[in-house]
């Protein structure tokens, strides 16, 4: 990396799920589209990506976000979120928390934004009761009920459904959803990730499901509809009810019938923190949901990169 390259960066979480904005030393990916840049960060700055979100700056739930100049100058800003394991389509939590960080550092003062990301373009807006909403790209299910056989848990059924990530949804197998169970949890998901793979079960286009969300009833039924747990790529799960996660049950449950347009769903998380969610269909087969949370800042720091220290560019998650 160059010498004098200074890289500052806000910590915030979302409903407890941590996101880190790279405010200065964005690394230059040339002039392509967000999804063409993410392309670029992938295959030439993987040392920038693990040097912010890997130990022993970072850690395995940390989501990252590097803030682009808008390709459109009608938009705010392009951002391309990663994470332990690569790039993201799109991160919910993480728009959350990137419009919090500009909120803290007087780049906004409130109101709705455009930004662009590599899975579309979405608005956040910054509500008076201090909650962002985030209008997503278009989500769908892809494939109801389907079955796969997981070793040591036997057939599990799910919907496969697009959500600017794709999900796996499984509702009330495997473990119970309670914070109690989070090791169950996680190896439970594990396999059924695993699973997938091995039986050719993908999203569209053959593309892999990389996010495993469990759902169960909720803590307290007054506080929400519904908890879940998520499992992120890289072996991470989601300390918030994981917007895109909440978008793609969103698109099931309009699938099913079981919301009408604008109708409210409370998502909680592992944490118990809570992410409302509703949806306006957009065609016969997608919907544009908008989910709502809140953000807190939770610190500001200077990075170093000693020429002596082994670490400097962190240290890979598969260690
Ligand atoms: O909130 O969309 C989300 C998200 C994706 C991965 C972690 N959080």
């Amino acid at each position: 990396m160059p010498q004098q390259q200074i890289i500052r960066v806000i910590d915030s979480h979302t409903g407890g799920e941590p996101t880190r904005v790279v405010v200065a030393g964005v690394p230059d990916l040339g002039q392509g589209s967000v999804a063409e840049k993410a392309q670029v960060f992938r295959e030439k700055y993987d040392w920038f990506r693990s040097s912010i979100v890997n130990e022993p700056r970072g850690h395995d739930a940390i989501v990252g976000a590097l803030l682009l100049p808008p390709i459109d100058p009608d938009h705010l800003c392009g951002v391309i979120f990663f994470n332990n394991d690569s790039t993201l389509p799109m991160c919910i939590h993480g728009m959350i928390g990137l419009a919090e960080t500009l909120l803290h550092t007087g780049a906004i003062t409130g109101g709705s934004h455009k930004i662009e990301t590599p899975a579309g373009l979405v608005t956040f807006t910054v509500n008076p009761d201090q909650t962002v909403s985030v209008a997503n790209v278009p989500c769908y299910r892809f494939r109801a009920a389907v079955t796969v056989d997981v070793p040591d848990y036997g057939p599990i059924t799910g919907d496969i459904s697009w959500g600017g990530n794709w999900f796996f949804l499984i509702q009330d197998q495997g473990p119970v959803v309670k914070r109690e169970n989070i090791p169950a949890l996680l190896a439970f998901t594990n396999a059924v990730k695993r699973a997938l793979a091995a039986q050719g079960i993908t999203g569209e286009n053959g593309i892999e499901i990389d996010h495993i969300e469990s759902f169960g009833p909720p803590t307290d039924p007054a506080e929400a509809d519904s908890k879940n747990f998520v499992l992120c790529p890289g072996n991470a799960y989601d300390r918030s009810p994981c917007g895109t996660g909440t978008s793609a049950k969103l698109a099931c449950l309009f699938a099913d019938g079981k919301i009408q347009p604008g109708q409210l769903w409370r998502q909680a998380g592992i944490l118990d923190s809570v992410f409302t969610g509703a949806v306006v269909p957009l065609d016969d087969t997608s919907v544009i949901p908008t989910v709502s949370g809140r953000a807190w800042v939770t610190g500001e720091s200077t990075y170093h990169f000693a020429e002596d220290d082994p670490f400097r560019h962190g240290i890979p998650t598969s260690i």
